[in-house]
């Protein structure tokens, strides 16, 4: 499976870190709405599964409160396990670890995609097919687990674009 090798984003952590450091930061006016301890959870999709791939991942964007949180565990009952992961390209080769607790700084958006961080899911209990859904629970340091609907995806690119125009 060429999962992600074109992405070149040599560490996420780095990235991230550097991110943490270029201060220019976000208006604080756009935390006004949040509550103290409120990460939101947004757009969550999850891989098509393959064949009879066990294994699958999850993805979606964390949007930090007013304070710094952390994603510390997902759990969902399509899986025996899920895990947070992040992956890195080492000579040219992914690898992926778990990454037991993800920093969420206040007002940042962390984005787990295809190549970086996701929610690694074990032991799937049935196929994933396009077009299901599941829910997904998230636990973070501080803010209330939430739990969301993953809408799974299509595996590839041009698997299901048929809508031509009429004629
Ligand atoms: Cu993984």
């Amino acid at each position: 499976m060429s999962l992600a090798i074109r992405h070149h984003v040599a560490l996420p952590l780095v990235a991230l870190a550097a991110a943490g450091l270029a201060s220019l930061a976000l208006p604080n006016a756009t935390l006004a709405a949040d509550t103290d301890s409120k990460v939101s959870v947004e757009a969550p999709w999850a891989r098509a599964s393959a064949g009879a791939a066990t294994t699958g991942a999850a993805y979606l964007k964390l949007k930090g409160g007013a304070q710094s949180d952390a994603l510390v565990g997902a759990s969902t009952p399509v899986a025996a396990s899920a895990e947070v992961h992040g992956s890195m390209s080492e000579n040219g080769v992914m690898k992926m670890r778990a990454v037991p607790s993800l920093p969420i700084p206040a007002g940042k958006v962390v984005t787990l995609a295809p190549g970086g961080y996701h929610i690694m899911l074990f032991g799937l209990k049935h196929k994933m097919a396009a077009g299901q859904t599941f829910p997904l629970t998230l636990t973070f340091s501080h803010a209330a687990a939430e739990t969301v609907e993953v809408k799974v995806q299509a595996m590839g690119p041009g698997t299901m674009q048929h809508d031509m125009p009429k004629h």
